[in-house]
């Protein structure tokens, strides 16, 4: 029996969880957990890169001393990110996250050099300012100029593991620097930041075998014997792969931090309608890729729950949000105010207050507020995304945390009149798995993996209950105005 092991970081925890075949079965089993977030140092949010490394360490020495001796290991992370390294291999600088404002206006910056348009044609990637092309463009010119490798956080983390320097194309496409056409990163984009192709390493794709975990750490810090391949190493990629779908005409939500809603397609599509809508074509694995679009997920109530003093749980919190006024106030949930206000909870009051709404005052009021507005935007995303690929969905499965939250899963079926699929909660490790199952030969393809996860794991439907049109037109042109 093979041991397979995911490490999964998203931007507020990471896991180390061991994935076994049994019977036919997937099996998880977590051994480590931990928490993540980026903190402010001088004035820049950034992500604490260190202390992830020893995270993965730590997670490692505990699979050791459950009796795993040898193993393969794929890690997903958050996008965009990077590291700057020098040609010895240390680190430059920090590791900004993408909250982090110093892109705040930089797309306009960069799109009086190459219009927008012509950035979309080539990547076929939707505009976030976050985007690594234009964190790139902001970047302190003396730093960039200093560094010989940009990696992306997980072909980093692989580099300090195995000492391989590589760029996986699920998360290298999140960059927005690579064409479409030619399947590498482009040329005049490059030119526009004033890099060299050199500065980033070859591209592979998930499934490819970097190496061992090298010697000096496995003997420094008791690790099993560790093979590194390549997953989806994009979270979000992961995620998609994890998705227990079958047949055609279905979505997916995946839910944690951010809500990506879209489908998965073979080809990308960058029409007009597909750029005026912002929507994007991340590379997937298995020649696939994911046309989505971002939303504002969980972030929302993490830092209201935060502001609470964590005092609710989130599952306390969606009881709370279930007595309390349906519809009462509601926020443009992917506004740019909601993307890292000083405090959230002022945020949406304050909205509020401005738009003539009521102030939502208690815990129940604001996570109502903040569940009605972000099941009103599944709403308004999958209108668009039936409307610019021309083909309905029949169901949406929505996987990850936010699949536990059984009120936010019925209010989307009720509003989207369809079929929800929750769960699994873990599609991100599972996708993960799977990349390095099907690489070891234990699972044949993506299509025998989603049927394995499928029965491995229970999966919740829930079914649209019948709404009156008048009503739900009306909060759909009032959730509209919002802008
Ligand atoms: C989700 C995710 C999204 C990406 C955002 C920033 O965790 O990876 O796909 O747009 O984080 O990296």
């Amino acid at each position: 029996m093979n041991n397979y092991l995911a490490v999964d970081i998203g931007a507020s925890s990471g896991r180390v969880v061991w994935g076994t075949l049994r019977d036919g079965a997937l099996r998880l089993r977590e051994i480590h957990r931990f928490s993540n977030g980026f903190h402010e140092k001088d004035g820049k949010f950034c992500w604490d890169i260190e202390y992830l490394f020893e995270q993965i360490l730590l997670g490692l020495r505990k699979a050791k001393a459950l009796g795993i001796e040898t193993c393969t290991l794929g890690i997903d992370t958050w996008a965009v990110d990077y590291v700057l390294m020098d040609r010895e291999g240390e680190r430059i600088g920090e590791v900004y996250a993408y909250r982090d404002p110093r892109t705040n206006g930089a797309p306009e910056l960069l799109h009086r050099h190459i219009p927008f348009q012509e950035i979309y044609a080539k990547t076929g990637i939707q505009q976030l300012s976050f985007n690594t092309l234009y964190q790139l463009y902001v970047h302190d010119r003396e730093e960039l100029k200093a560094a010989e490798h940009i990696l992306l956080v997980p072909d980093y983390l692989h580099f300090r593991l195995c000492g391989v320097l590589k760029s996986e194309a699920t998360n290298a496409s999140t960059t927005q620097l690579l064409n479409l056409h030619t399947q590498d990163y482009d040329a005049e984009l490059l030119a526009l930041l004033g890099l060299q192709r050199s500065r980033f390493p070859e591209l592979v794709r998930p499934g490819a075998r970097l190496g061992f975990i090298r010697e000096e750490l496995v003997r420094a810090h008791g690790l099993p014997r560790c093979e590194v391949i390549c997953a989806a190493t994009h979270d979000t990629a992961s995620a998609v792969l994890g998705v227990p779908a079958q047949g055609t005409s279905w979505g997916y939500l995946s839910s944690g931090t951010w809500s990506l809603i879209g489908v998965e397609r073979e080809r990308p599509l960058t029409s007009r309608l597909a750029m005026e809508y912002n929507y994007t074509n991340e590379w997937g694995a298995f020649g696939t890729y994911r046309f989505l679009k971002n939303m504002m997920g969980m972030w929302l109530i993490q830092q209201v729950r935060k502001e609470l003093g964590n005092a609710y749980s989130f599952a306390e919190l969606a009881e709370l949000a279930a007595t309390a006024e349906p519809f009462r106030s509601l926020i443009p949930c992917s506004d740019d105010r909601f993307m890292n206000p000083p405090n959230m909870t002022e945020a949406i009051r304050s909205f509020c207050r401005q738009s003539g709404q009521p102030v939502p005052a208690s815990p129940g009021e604001l996570a109502r507020c903040i569940f009605d507005s972000m099941a009103l935007s599944y709403d308004v995303y999958v209108r668009e995304l039936e409307h610019v690929t021309g083909e309905p969905l029949k169901q949406l499965h929505i996987v990850g945390g936010g699949s536990n939250n059984a009120f936010l899963c019925q209010l989307g079926a009720d509003l989207l009149g369809m079929e929800i699929y929750a769960g699994p909660t873990e599609a991100t490790v599972l996708g993960n798995l799977a990349v390095q199952m099907i690489a070891d030969g234990a699972i044949r393809d993506l299509g025998e993996a989603r049927e394995m996860i499928r029965h491995s794991f229970e999966i919740r439907k829930y079914e649209p209950r019948p709404e009156d049109p008048a009503r739900l037109k009306e909060l759909r042109d009032r959730y509209r105005s919002l802008g």
